[in-house]
């Protein structure tokens, strides 16, 4: 018999403010609030991660599950996909998200054959269309999972075997078939297992030219359903791969302009993938909003001390303060926004800990959004930042940006001016105006 109640002692999580002490509360995530122009709920689009949260088991790789989710009981594996898409929405309802995201493989069982797979797959996203209308919870993206089943070992589009690329295309057409139906606004592709561990066994040139065949492919099935969203690239430099080929931010713009794709993709930054490659969460982000790409993202967090991919719920409120600013700056996410890839310690293996990680994440960006918008008001980090650069929009600097000038006529006019002054960063008193305003706010 079908379950009703999955959290059933947790009740509607309900905003209380700061000075509340109950930890089922939110204390700044007031969803109504107006800011700069938006409510909370449409600067903030908090996507509830189903692989994780749902499908989370807390295994490592030094012991299998932790967890033993009540919707994870029937025995036969459509039932308990069932069974956990109403747990799914049950959970994204009472913590109030507004928004989820999945892998065709977390919320369907691959079958026998790709008949069988494509069937359940149906069947389940019919569900998730009712639980969609009746919640008015919405799907944020998308994907296609393509690095679990052991056929994708060597990779999935960048797989030696034609026959396992067209594995992935048959995936991926009906992810975005899945994507469609359910009305989302994006479709993701991360990396999974496109990369390499040896050169020595692989043609590097050879698989980025496949890769970028699929995503062609993407595009043109994409523009036959009429879907209407953006595609996401999702850069990370390791795991599973030892060099993955979408590195990072600059890396997946070089590979987008060398094969004319530039026009259908944006980027998804995570966090812990920035981290990951030695990058800022910061850094990542300014770098897709510099080139007008940036569409959506994973906000987790690393440990600064380990170098893999830990996906920790976001409690930094400096990197959610970052996110906010170059976000607010773009004019929102329009197509992605703020999907929670994380998931809960292995030791955090009670449903309500599922309620803390993201109260406390939705809490954080929440701040950051506040912050960043006083910031703005603030206006000091901002006007410093365009005096810095003052001497580029006049004079022999405006003539240089305006590609006037030679290397010959810089000489002439450095020769007469004689040695630069020097000015100093003033990175301390910035850091110390930032702090300023989170205190006040
Ligand atoms: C893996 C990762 C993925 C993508 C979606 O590190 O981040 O979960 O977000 O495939
Ligand atoms: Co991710």
């Amino acid at each position: 018999m079908k379950k009703t109640s999955y959290f059933g002692e947790i009740k509607r999580i309900k905003y209380e403010g700061p000075d509340s002490d109950n930890p089922l509360a939110f204390k700044y995530y007031n969803p109504k609030r107006r800011i700069a122009g938006k409510t909370m709920e449409q600067h903030l689009k908090f996507a509830v991660a189903y692989w994780h949260t749902l499908k989370g088991t807390g295994g490592d790789p030094f012991g299998g599950p932790a967890y033993v989710r009540p919707w994870d009981a029937a025995t036969n594996p459509l039932d308990q996909a069932r069974q956990t898409m109403d747990a799914a929405f049950e959970f994204i309802t009472k913590l109030g998200a507004r928004y989820w995201c999945f892998h065709d493989r977390d919320i369907a069982p691959e079958g026998e054959s790709i008949a069988q797979t494509n069937k359940s797959l149906d069947t389940i996203v019919e569900q998730a269309a009712a639980l969609q209308k009746a919640t008015g919870v919405k799907l944020l993206w998308g994907t296609a999972n393509l690095f679990g089943h052991p056929r994708y070992t060597h990779g999935a589009a960048t797989n030696p075997d034609p026959l396992v690329f067209a594995y992935a295309a048959a995936q991926i057409r009906r992810a975005m078939d899945a994507t469609v139906a359910l009305g989302g606004t994006g479709y993701v592709f991360w990396g999974g297992r496109e990369g390499y561990a040896a050169l020595i066994n692989t043609d590097m040139k050879q698989e980025r030219r496949q890769f970028a065949r699929m995503l062609q492919m993407a595009v043109a099935y994409g523009q036959k359903i009429g879907f209407k969203g953006r595609f996401f690239i999702e850069p990370k430099p390791k795991e599973p791969t030892t060099h993955q080929y979408d590195f990072d931010a600059a890396t997946v713009l070089g590979f987008l302009r060398e094969f004319d794709l530039m026009d259908h993709f944006d980027i998804n930054i995570e966090a812990n993938h920035a981290t990951l490659a030695t990058h800022s969460f910061t850094h990542e982000l300014q770098v897709a909003a510099d080139a007008d790409k940036l569409g959506s993202i994973d906000i987790n967090r690393g440990d600064q001390t380990v170098g893999w991919d830990t996906d920790q719920f976001p409690t930094n409120l400096y990197d959610a303060i970052d996110a906010m600013r170059i976000v607010l700056k773009q004019g929102g996410l329009k197509y992605g926004g703020l999907n929670f890839d994380a998931k809960l310690r292995r030791g955090s293996f009670d449903l309500e800990d599922l309620f803390h990680a993201h109260i406390g994440g939705m809490d954080t960006f929440a701040r950051g959004l506040v912050i960043a918008d006083a910031l703005r008001k603030d206006k000091r980090l901002d006007q410093f930042l365009r005096q810095r650069y003052a001497g580029f929009r006049r004079g022999v600097g405006k003539d240089i940006m305006d590609g006037k000038m030679t290397l010959a006529k810089l000489e002439t006019y450095a020769a007469t001016k004689g040695e630069p002054q020097r000015i100093s960063g003033r990175v301390e008193m910035l850091e110390n105006i930032l702090n300023d305003v989170i205190t006040r706010q």
